[in-house]
């Protein structure tokens, strides 16, 4: 009954299915996707080298942190609902799994790429997980540089470049005392226990920002509360702390949210929703300079490449383009779908609750065309 998770110590995407099979003890064997296992068998099946993926006790093969996570839920593992049954805090997961995600991306790779001095030998270690086994050291270093190479154009392409390097450093620190705030007095996200709020967030949270040496550090100094919560994030254990105890294991119900949960939700309006905005609207066009696309078709994105193109937007006070994921609009639809399957006057609630802090058009920005899934990667579904 194991399961196995092809991935990678330092990856981001990985830390999401990770963090969500150990916290509820699902019994699995982490093989490295260096691997001859994982790029001769996995890769000619899913098609395109990405991770993680998983692979069943009965063989089956799943690629996607929230489809590894759907997949696992369905089979029972969940200690505790992952999806909130209160409509309001279901609609601001679903926000947190969008932006846990991908708005932190350019934090991610500023504190990974940009501090060589401190990180860079512990970078060299981790990217040995994306090697094949045995290389001689020469070849070992070629490849690292060819890899590392690969993200730090990456980085780029998520806006990190030296004109905004103080700003991502901004951007992080802020962020990072609201969740301090936050998880202080709340064992996790959403409450008392763990849901794809928090298993959004834990993948550039662990694998980059609370991982690699210096964002390590700048987190335990700055913010020891948000730390603890990486580990929560990462052990099946259940943990009793005193100052967090009173909450027992229940979630928040409600339009009527912690004070500190919404100062979040606000930092993510500012900092995040310019962002997809202009992505949608970059899609939009592109996509009706593209009528020819079939439904059905992969968007033949991956992660890091510029699958369709760069969308400029302002991002505090500066201009900036970053790469268009279609991806991403498949977690923006996952979070209006859920919206819409509620009673007309719960929809209205939350409309109320985004609205008031300033995330109302997460709601309604939509692609011309859907994303759909199928056979493990996104194409393009029918006209909306
Ligand atoms: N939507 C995917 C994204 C996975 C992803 O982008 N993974 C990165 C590594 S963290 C990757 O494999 N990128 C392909 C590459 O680097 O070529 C998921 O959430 O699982």
């Amino acid at each position: 009954m194991t399961y196995t998770l092809y991935g990678m110590a330092g990856s981001l995407y990985t830390a999401r299915a990770r963090s969500y099979m150990r916290v509820n003890a699902v019994p699995f064997t982490e093989v490295k996707a260096g691997s001859e296992e994982f790029t001769g068998t996995i890769v000619p099946q899913i098609r395109r080298w990405i991770i993680p993926v998983v692979e069943t006790p009965d063989g089956a093969i799943i690629q996607d942190g929230a489809d590894i996570i759907d997949h696992l839920d369905g089979a029972g593992f969940s200690k505790h609902p992952i999806y909130p049954d209160d409509p309001h805090v279901l609609a601001v997961a679903h926000l947190f799994e969008l932006f846990g995600s991908h708005g932190l991306l350019r934090a991610a790779m500023h504190y990974r790429w940009n501090f060589d001095d401190v990180n860079l030998p512990f970078l060299r270690d981790t990217f040995r997980d994306v090697l094949p086994t045995g290389l001689p050291e020469e070849a070992e270093e070629a490849a690292f540089l060819h890899a590392s190479g690969r993200m730090r154009k990456a980085a780029q392409l998520f806006g990190v470049n030296p004109d905004t390097y103080a700003l991502v450093e901004e951007s992080y620190q802020q962020f990072l005392a609201l969740m301090e705030r936050h998880l202080r007095t709340h064992p996790f996200i959403l409450g008392g226990h763990p849901t794809i709020a928090d298993y959004g967030l834990i993948g550039a949270m662990y694998a980059h920002l609370g991982r690699d040496p210096a964002p390590l550090h700048l987190m335990q100094t700055t913010a020891p509360s948000v730390f603890r919560w990486v580990e929560r994030m990462n052990m099946a254990e259940t943990f009793v702390d005193a100052r967090v105890a009173n909450a027992g294991d229940a979630l928040f119900a409600g339009a009527d949210l912690p004070g500190t949960l919404t100062a979040i939700m606000e930092f993510i309006a500012e900092d995040y929703l310019g962002e997809i905005s202009a992505h949608v609207e970059h899609t939009n066009a592109w996509l009706g300079e593209h009528g020819e696309i079939e439904t059905g078709s992969p968007t033949n994105n991956k992660s890091m490449k510029s699958g369709i193109g760069l969308a400029p937007f302002n991002w505090r006070g500066a201009s900036i383009a970053t790469v268009v994921i279609p991806y991403r609009f498949w977690l923006l639809q996952r979070l209006q779908d859920a919206v819409e399957r509620q009673s007309a006057s719960d929809q209205a609630a939350i409309n109320t609750l985004f609205d008031k802090h300033g995330l109302a058009p997460m709601l309604s920005l939509r692609t011309a065309r859907r994303i759909e899934r199928k056979d493990n990667q996104e194409v393009w579904g029918a006209a909306v």
